[in-house]
């Protein structure tokens, strides 16, 4: 078992960067971890910005190149928080440095890439060396109850899967062509951004895995200002317009392996919803629902409770999923704390010495099914199957 502190270098410094920052602080504080988690370095090309980054949230450093981050005898760990155009490039160089790396989602661009990654982590791994992919939502408390409960039976055999993540932060079509919305940087726009979640969601709850989709995509806006400056989601206009080159919304139907059948939205133009995290299963047995909106709160039916209905269980309690570090009972959760669960959780299997989970096979997995709809919605929503693991 290690028990040194081990060097965290984080390549980003934008929402993600912020996210991962105050997990990494939080865990050590909160979760108390047998290896400790030293913020060594942010990285990033502006460095007046991850310098500001850095002095918010107690980085010891700021490197402007990514490969001297990674090089640096006392980083132990690499935290990928940069746009999916570079994750491949960064995961790879990490590994062969001997880094255990955690990698923000989608974890490539392509299913290409993916393998790649993959294959390179499975290597690494033969050293001692963890990968993860940043799935953050597996670890919300609600949901990580939702997980369990479904492995457990209480909902029977699942013939339902209903899954919807909308925000609307592109209703405006005066909103600027940030990096979310090109293809080259980000793979592909709401499906791959936020689709990625859900669909990730759904075959960790089921423990199931998509099997073949159908599915439309769709660019309401196609021409947006270019941005003069911007940093994670908000951006101010410069001059001149861009195409956006990726789906504003995807919607598809699947079919999971076991059998269930499933729907799924994502979209960036549901006007009102912000981060609405929607998952519905129904089984044999009962059923669960749970929004992000609401994300203390999950509703359980149980068809042969005495009186059935569905329960709201308020998940604050501390024989509920990570609950226990936290809070006295009742007091809830935030956006947040994911990322500290993560940071938490990352550095228990490193400790440990067993495989973090969402590993980068379960990431590819993703990006397969993330390939399947585009293939799919390009050839008019024709069936599309996927790819089993190897
Ligand atoms: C933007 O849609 C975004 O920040 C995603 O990139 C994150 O993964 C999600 O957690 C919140 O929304």
């Amino acid at each position: 078992m290690e028990t040194q502190p081990l060097g965290v270098a984080m390549i980003g410094y934008a929402f993600m960067g912020q996210a991962h920052s105050q997990g990494w602080r939080n865990a050590r504080s909160f979760f108390d971890p047998a290896v400790v988690p030293e913020l060594r370095v942010v990285c990033g090309r502006d460095a007046e910005a991850a310098g500001d980054l850095a002095r918010r949230f107690g980085w010891q450093s700021v490197e402007t190149d990514w490969r001297a981050a990674i090089a640096r005898d006392d980083v132990d760990i690499v935290d990928i928080c940069t746009p999916g155009d570079t994750h491949a490039e960064i995961a790879l160089a990490a590994l062969a440095a001997g880094k255990h790396v955690l990698c923000e989602k989608p974890l490539a661009n392509s299913v290409e890439e993916a393998e790649t990654m993959t294959e390179a982590a499975q290597r690494a791994r033969v050293d001692g060396i963890r990968s993860m992919v940043g799935f953050t939502y597996r670890r919300v408390p609600a949901i990580a109850l939702a997980q369990r409960l479904v492995a457990d039976g209480r909902i029977g055999e699942v013939r339902h899967v209903r899954a919807q993540y909308l925000q609307d932060w592109l209703v405006d079509p005066e909103s600027p062509l940030t990096w979310r919305l090109q293809k080259e940087r980000a793979g592909s726009g709401a499906l791959g951004d936020i689709g990625a979640h859900v669909i990730d969601l759904t075959q960790f709850i089921t423990g199931d895995r998509l099997a073949g989709v159908s599915g439309l995509t769709e660019t309401f806006v196609k021409e947006r200002p270019l941005p003069r400056s911007s940093s994670g989601l908000s951006a101010t206009a410069g001059s001149g317009t861009g195409q956006v080159t990726v789906d504003d919304a995807t919607v598809f139907i699947g079919r999971f392996a076991g059998g269930a059948i499933a729907s799924f939205e994502a979209t960036r133009f549901a006007t009102g919803r912000k981060n609405a995290i929607r998952l519905e299963l129904n089984g044999t047995r009962g059923s669960i629902a749970f929004d992000f909106e609401d994300m203390n709160v999950l509703n359980v039916y149980e068809a042969d409770a005495d009186e059935p209905g569905f329960r709201r269980i308020q998940v604050t309690e501390p024989h509920h999923p990570y609950v226990a570090a936290w809070w006295p009972a009742g007091h809830g959760l935030g956006y947040e704390h994911g990322f500290t669960h993560q940071a938490a959780d990352f550095l228990t299997a490193i400790a440990a010495g067993t495989d973090p989970s969402p590993s980068f096979a379960d990431g590819l997995g993703v990006q397969r099914v993330l390939e399947a709809v585009e293939t799919s919605a390009a050839s008019g929503a024709a069936w599309t199957p996927i790819t089993p693991p190897a």
